[in-house]
């Protein structure tokens, strides 16, 4: 492809809308402090297991906060790397392997580059695990990260251990630690690790008891929940008391299924729903809460993906979305007619679900006319078949000067 016709592909790109709401720049400035939430699909907000909240914290956080729970997981086989791809750059994940590790010397225009030029922020990473894990070492540089705290930062042993490594309530607490010493303002990202499968928790963490379902899986999930939700809270509690919290915009989202479709009839069983495509279609939701200190509360249903995360945010920082070289749309303006795209794609709009080569009705789970989803098929097709173009020729690195 000559630089012309890259150039062209990506001038083709769909146009966003440039609506401006009253929230445009209300979080102008604002320290940035996103969540990825491991495993955290949207069904265990305000869910109750043996008359107990799942996620106590999170619960309350949501009445205080924009809470979209319409937003559908959309990674691939990149998994976390493909929830912060999304989330950094707004293009879609490759259909197979993560392009944290095929594509890391690409160029992109991510989160932490559009902060730097726009508002002079700085971008650092938290996460317990290896720093090589994912690839995340050479990638979290390509974006533009200005510091990666991984588990050679931490103070890891085997009683602040379980599974992949160091437990969230000890990796908040050090976090805020480093944290300190950030120049202002931050884009943070965090991403935690211990609801991660196979659920493995040591009693003193357990704060609720296991569900009851025909799948220890799905069982063991709604502890490890709950830890997390108590970590968040112990993470909120110590930014409060050194002063981090109200000067800062909050922007947590589950980062993919952790209970995947072998587990779903448990899952049908703690849910008391009925197995058929709507509910399948329905445990791919994320939640997705930005939290802003004396903001009033809202829940918004327009349905949306992760790819739609970074534009929502530049909007309440007040940094147009338009000409950014992606594909996400805000979600305080989102067409509700267009659709969530996934990966293999199949995809959801405001009444259908495809999936499979079969069109859904999106409440009824039943089969109907394929004439309904026929409408939509090209155009996905088309979204994804640009943005691989973009990260398999590495288009970018012909619209960003370096
Ligand atoms: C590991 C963590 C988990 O560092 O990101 O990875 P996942 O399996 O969820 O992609
Ligand atoms: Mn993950």
């Amino acid at each position: 492809m000559t630089e012309a016709e890259a150039v062209a592909s990506i001038e083709s790109m769909p146009q966003k809308d440039a609506e401006r709401t009253d929230l445009f720049g209300m979080a102008e400035g604002r320290n940035i402090v996103l969540i990825s939430l491991e495993s955290t699909q949207d069904f265990v907000i305000g869910q109750k297991v043996n008359g107990e909240e799942v996620t106590p914290f999170l619960n309350e956080l949501v009445q205080d906060s924009f809470y979209f729970n319409q937003v559908y997981d959309q990674t691939a086989q990149g998994k976390t790397s493909d929830a912060e791809f999304m989330m950094d750059t707004s293009l879609y994940p490759l259909a197979s392997g993560s392009v944290f590790v095929r594509r890391p010397e690409n160029t992109f225009h991510s989160l932490p580059q559009l902060l730097k030029e726009e508002q002079d922020y700085y971008a650092a990473t938290f996460h317990g695990n290896v720093d090589t894990f994912w690839n995340r070492d050479v990638m979290y540089e390509t974006l533009g990260y200005d510091r990666y705290f991984s588990e050679e930062d931490y103070t890891v042993t085997e009683e602040n251990s379980v599974n992949y490594g160091l437990k969230d309530i000890p990796f908040f607490a050090q976090s805020a630690d480093f944290m300190e010493n950030l120049p202002e303002p931050y884009y943070t990202k965090f991403l935690t690790l211990t609801n991660h499968f196979p659920f493995l928790l040591e009693e003193e963490d357990a704060f609720i008891d296991e569900a009851n379902t025909q799948e220890d899986v799905v069982n063991r999930y709604v502890t490890t929940v709950r830890y997390l939700d108590e970590s968040l809270e112990t993470f909120f509690e110590q930014l409060k008391a050194e002063d981090m919290y109200e000067d800062t915009i909050f922007v947590l989202a589950g980062d993919h299924y952790g209970i995947s479709e072998k587990y779903d009839e448990g899952l049908n069983e703690l849910l008391g729903e009925e197995a058929n495509t709507a509910s399948q279609m329905a445990h791919k939701q994320i939640p997705l809460i930005i939290h802003i200190p004396g903001q009033e509360g809202e829940t918004i249903s327009t349905h949306g993906g992760q790819i739609d995360i970074r534009p929502t945010l530049l909007h309440l920082l007040g940094i147009k979305t338009e000409e950014q070289y992606s594909f996400g749309h805000n979600l305080f303006t989102r067409d509700s007619d267009h659709p969530v795209i996934f990966r293999d794609g199949s995809f959801v709009t405001d009444a259908f679900i495809y999936k499979n080569n079969v069109c859904y009705g999106k409440e009824t789970g039943a089969a109907v006319d394929a004439q309904h989803c026929e409408p939509y098929q090209e155009m996905v097709r088309e979204e994804l078949k640009l943005s691989d173009k973009i990260i398999v020729g590495d288009l970018l690195r012909y619209m960003i000067e370096e």
